[in-house]
């Protein structure tokens, strides 16, 4: 008898995955390029319906036609190298899935590559990491239609099930649709950890308040509209001690953020897209500041920080405000996060449903959160919204709260205490919300010293002013 499907690359995802995937009653055949680590693989799994592989030939072979393959070994050079290697033994209509953090443009190209010798391809995006991978990630695919019907029974029963029992997977669209949106999913979280990060920065270094308490705090905001894993876990991170010296783990841990370049990704994308992505971009930033640590604490030496008394406000009251700023610029990151999908989805004919993506992020994956529904409710009452600050609910709930920011953004910015994403989602709100932008000063230089020329507010036409002419 032949498998039902099988994984090949047994590192941490792709053993989990497969792990998931015979938990739900399906046969896998398993494959890895060194065959040790298969070896490995079935002995710490005893009485697991994983079938071990050891040669291309003999794993494509194994598989009921059309078979259905998972790739989930290194992005980049590695996924091409290991589908040259499955190619020769392939027939057509067998299906291809690529479940690793891969570049959707890559995804694209083989996509097209791969239909051209009838062999299906579905990019697939896979959040939740190890834990998601072996209990129920939030999964994000994208290719052929009619492949992925054939392989959507598996995903359906593997992904997380969200609280009214819907799996967290969907049809994302054609070729690397599933791919750009898990990268638009990981821009996000790279926004939503840093709004979390300057909070707590805020909470300690402005309000002078301790770890613990910080953890008590945010184990409070966890409970309302900030109820998200990310909240959760920082709550909890922050309860830890280093075994070590005692202290809260937190202390010990280097300021210098590393990253594996889907944030940095997904503001390429929307620099190459002409949306505008501030937010997210912001917070690729303050990753990339945070690494220069010897140059930071060198300039700390010769750059002083402002004077300021120690804070004597009522502190539950800024508490209260940090939380709804960090509410308002959580929204705001998801506003410009979405608008990106969708001008993507035009650029690229993809037909985003943005409704059902934000449904399939609200479990098994990082950015799983209460508020997500929210965002499936605007979209479901109207599916072209241009913004989510144009619904009716984004709009009352960031017109109540917009006060906050301001007011948590001045005390930050008087401390000395940087907060690079709320200055940015406040700066976004006065942007989107401006009928007119200084935008007519940039036209002007622009016409005065490069003749670029402008157009106007009362007419109609393109214009060019006589800067240097004897009369003007
Ligand atoms: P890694 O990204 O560390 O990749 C290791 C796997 O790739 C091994 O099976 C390795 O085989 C295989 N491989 C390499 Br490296 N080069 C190869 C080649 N030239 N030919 C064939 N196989 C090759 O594993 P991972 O952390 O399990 O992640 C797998 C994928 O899932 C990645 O694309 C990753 O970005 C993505 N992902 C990871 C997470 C996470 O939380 N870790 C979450 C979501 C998605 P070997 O044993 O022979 O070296």
């Amino acid at each position: 008898t032949k498998q039902q499907i099988g994984v090949v690359g047994m590192a941490v995802m792709g053993k989990n995955l497969a792990l998931n995937i015979e938990s739900r009653g399906y046969t896998v055949s398993i494959f890895n390029r060194t065959a040790s680590r298969t070896e490995e693989v079935v002995a710490e799994n005893p009485g697991k319906k994983l079938v071990p592989m050891y040669s291309v030939e003999e794993f494509v072979a194994s598989l009921e036609k059309p078979r259905r393959i998972m790739l989930m070994v290194q992005a980049g050079d590695a996924t091409d190298k290991t589908i040259q290697s499955l190619l020769p033994h392939l027939d057509k209509g067998d299906i291809l899935i690529d479940g690793g953090n891969t570049f959707y443009k890559d995804t694209i190209r083989r996509n097209e590559e791969l239909a051209n010798s009838g062999i299906n391809f579905i990019g697939t995006g896979v959040s939740g990491g190890e834990e998601g991978a072996l209990k129920g990630p939030s999964i994000m695919p994208g290719g052929q239609k009619e492949a992925y019907d054939l392989v959507a029974p598996i995903f359906e029963k593997i992904a997380a099930v969200a609280e009214d029992g819907e799996s967290c997977v969907t049809y994302i669209g054609p070729n690397g649709a599933g791919h750009y949106v898990k990268m638009a999913h990981n821009g996000i979280e790279y926004g939503d950890m840093q709004l979390i990060a300057e909070s707590y920065d805020i909470l300690t270094r402005v309000l002078g308040l301790s770890v613990e308490e910080c953890a008590t705090i945010f184990n409070d905001w966890n409970e309302g509209e900030l109820d998200s894993y990310l909240m959760e876990i920082t709550s909890d991170i922050l309860t830890r001690k280093d075994p070590e010296t005692g202290q809260p783990i937190v202390d010990v841990i280097m300021d210098a953020a590393g990253n594996k370049g889907t944030g940095k990704w997904t503001s390429q994308s929307a620099l190459d897209l002409g949306v505008p992505l501030p937010l997210i971009t912001e917070s690729v930033f303050a990753r990339y500041i945070s690494a220069m640590k010897e140059e930071r604490v060198a300039a700390s030496k010769v750059i002083p920080a402002p004077t300021v008394a120690t804070f004597s406000g009522d502190k539950k009251e800024i508490v209260e405000k940090i939380r709804q700023a960090l509410y308002f610029s959580k929204i705001m990151s998801y506003a410009q996060g979405f608008a990106q999908l969708r001008i993507a989805s035009e650029e690229y004919g993809w037909d985003l449903q943005y409704g059902e993506i934000a449904k399939i992020f609200r479990e098994g994956c990082i950015i799983r959160a209460k508020f997500l529904q929210k965002i499936t409710d605007a979209y479901d009452r109207q599916a072209d919204l241009k913004n989510l600050l144009l619904d009716e609910y984004f709009n009352e709930i960031t017109q109540k709260y917009q006060q906050s920011v301001r007011d948590v953004v001045s005390l930050a910015v008087q401390a000395g205490v940087p907060v690079p994403t709320f200055a940015s989602a406040i700066s976004y709100y006065d942007s989107y919300r401006s009928a007119d932008l200084p935008a007519n000063i940039i036209q002007a230089q622009r016409d005065y010293f490069g003749a670029h020329t402008y157009k106007r507010k009362d007419m109609e036409g393109t214009f060019h002013f006589d800067w240097y002419g004897a009369n003007n």
